[in-house]
């Protein structure tokens, strides 16, 4: 099932939280920034363990202070016009994701609006690599563990992106 929720991820009482973050994890500005300061000093010296993320991929850590046992970090592609496989790497962020939630065996997910902050994706463009890949892969999964998709939208234009494509 796919929610879409708005407001601030870090308050959702759900197994994992995917931070949009960036190749080094060690922190940064928007979601990523919200989600460090909300779980507190001990997620930044677990991150600085994992040494770093590729682009498309997606590592775990505990929750520390947020409602959210896990977090999920991914880097989602920088927009650079369209043409250098950047669909393919934010479809391949939420793919990557679900597989680290399923291991860790969450029932309940909620995403950001990967790569549309600082990294520049269009907004609807990213709405519907969003959906897609989400339901491709439950169509792949008949059988998750995952019960729970949150969509989170944190400002209106997303909200309805989202509402239109599902
Ligand atoms: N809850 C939910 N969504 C949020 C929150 C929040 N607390 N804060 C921001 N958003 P961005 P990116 C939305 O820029 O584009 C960081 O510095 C925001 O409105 O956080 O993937 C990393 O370290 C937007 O729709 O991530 C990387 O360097 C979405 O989250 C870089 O930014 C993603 O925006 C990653 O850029």
């Amino acid at each position: 099932m796919i929610q879409i929720v708005t407001g601030d991820i870090t308050k959702l009482c759900v197994d994992a939280i995917v931070n949009a973050a960036n190749h080094s994890l060690l922190g940064g500005g928007g979601v990523d920034g919200a989600i460090h300061r909300a779980a507190g000093p001990e997620l930044l010296t677990e991150c600085r363990t994992l040494h770093g993320c590729d682009t498309g991929d997606a590592k775990v850590t505990a929750g520390y202070r947020l409602p959210a046992k896990y977090v999920i970090h991914t880097v989602g592609p920088v927009w650079g016009g369209g043409s250098c496989g950047e669909e393919d790497k934010l479809a391949c962020c939420y793919r990557r994701c679900l597989e680290e939630a399923e291991k860790k065996g969450c029932q309940s997910v909620a995403f950001p609006a990967i790569s549309t902050g600082v990294y520049g994706y269009p907004k609807d463009k990213a709405a519907a690599v969003a959906v897609s890949a989400v339901k491709k892969y439950f169509r792949n999964e008949p059988h998750s563990c995952i019960e729970k998709v949150m969509l989170v939208c944190f400002d209106e234009r997303t909200r309805d992106l989202y509402e239109e494509l599902l």
